[in-house]
């Protein structure tokens, strides 16, 4: 697995239909009794790119290759979970195996599923599972400090880790996410980070679940869950879970068709993939040739040898050039080679920082 979004939420909140919904395939057990989920399940989903339609028009490549993202579904929290709670404490082990939490929130009525703690309150839901991730940090944090104690009596660096996590251990303890702390630009904060993986220096990104008119309109669930997210700088991501694991079995344009009539002109599923793409610091460059149009993922500020070993560790080790042409300019010019004719194919060096949709082929030398 590389790079991984987690779906963490109360139990019975629609995490495994989600990620069934994400897969196109029903993997995950999804049923209503909490709990249902105890082993995580993993997959790898791709990512839906329109540019790569429009580069395979142009070259007719015998097969098209998206990029990728890993997704995991992660049993249900609850209050308590921290302390060994519910399913406990593995569960948290799991989370932090992830980079990016895609927090599931009920957001729909129905009586016939039951909600663990009676009835539908999205701002309550989302204390409780915050909370539990920031107690997890705590415990980790506090180990961490007892041992730094003992450090800093004769090093002087430990002394300042020390203070710096004493500052920490205070914020969460006001019940802060670490990912707000205000000195995570440092190096020290990173080092510390490194060292104990909080859960909740995590971006998260929420995932608000509703039913069919839900979707249509705002309803006061998400209206309050969409405040909250903008209050803590956060991504929400609406979406019917239940419709979208329906239309599995429907072809791309058929769910597409689907959704459009709901109002719904971008897929949550697909707003997802796209946020946690970008969440994840990703981004993608393209090969266009005629076996195969394909999409490579790198992080962002990626130079241009470090993007090429994304293909092949021998592309960096002995690259000497790349040439680059503008996705818009390929696409707008109609190809390769009259994209060069037109002199929008540049020859870029080491130094080149590839950019997203960047059409790349590189020179190398063994
Ligand atoms: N009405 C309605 N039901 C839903 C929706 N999403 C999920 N459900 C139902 O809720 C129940 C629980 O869904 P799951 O996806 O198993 O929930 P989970 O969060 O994975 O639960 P655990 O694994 O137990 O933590 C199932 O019966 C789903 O069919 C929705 O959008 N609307
Ligand atoms: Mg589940």
């Amino acid at each position: 697995m590389g790079l991984a979004i987690g779906l963490v939420g109360l139990p019975n909140v629609g995490k495994s239909t989600t990620f069934n919904a994400l897969t196109k395939a029903q993997n995950a057990e999804a049923a209503n009794y909490p709990f249902c989920t105890i082993e995580p399940n993993k997959a790898i989903v791709p990512v839906p790119d329109k540019r790569l339609n429009a580069l395979a028009k142009i070259v007719n490549p015998e097969k098209i290759q998206y990029s990728t993202l890993d997704f995991v579904d992660i049993a249900g929290l609850v209050k308590g979970a921290s302390k060994g709670e519910g399913l406990g404490n593995k569960f948290l082990s799991n989370i932090r195996e992830t980079e990016v939490i895609l927090q599931i929130v009920r957001c729909f009525e129905d009586d016939n599923i039951v909600h663990n703690e009676g009835s539908i309150n999205p701002l309550r839901d989302v204390e409780i599972i915050e909370g539990e991730l920031i107690l997890a940090d705590i415990e980790v944090l506090s180990n961490r400090i007892e041992r730094l104690k003992k450090q800093a009596k004769t090093e002087k660096t430990a002394k300042a880790m020390l203070e710096l996590a004493e500052e920490l251990l205070e914020f969460l303890g006001e019940g802060n996410l670490a990912i707000n702390f205000k000195n995570s630009t440092s190096d020290e904060y990173k080092q510390l980070m490194q060292e104990t993986r909080l859960l909740t220096n995590k971006e998260i990104m929420y995932g608000a679940n509703v039913d069919e008119d839900g979707l249509l309109e705002d309803n006061e669930y998400v209206v309050a869950l969409k405040e909250h997210a903008a209050k803590n700088n956060c991504e929400i991501i609406k979406l019917c879970a239940k419709i979208e694991e329906e239309l599995i079995g429907l072809s791309e344009e058929e769910a597409n068709e689907f959704l459009a009539d709901l109002g719904v002109e971008e897929s949550g599923l697909e707003q997802i993939i796209h946020k946690g793409f970008d969440k994840l610091g990703l981004m993608s460059y393209f090969t266009a040739g005629v076996k195969e149009v394909r999409a490579w993922t790198i992080r962002k500020n990626t130079p241009a040898p470090k993007a090429a070993a994304a293909i092949h560790n021998d592309f960096e080790k002995g690259f000497i050039r790349a040439e680059v042409i503008a996705y818009k300019d390929f696409i707008e010019l109609g190809g390769e080679a009259k994209a060069k004719e037109a002199g929008k194919m540049r020859l870029e060096g080491k130094e080149y920082i590839v950019q997203d949709g960047d059409v790349m082929h590189f020179r190398f030398n063994l």
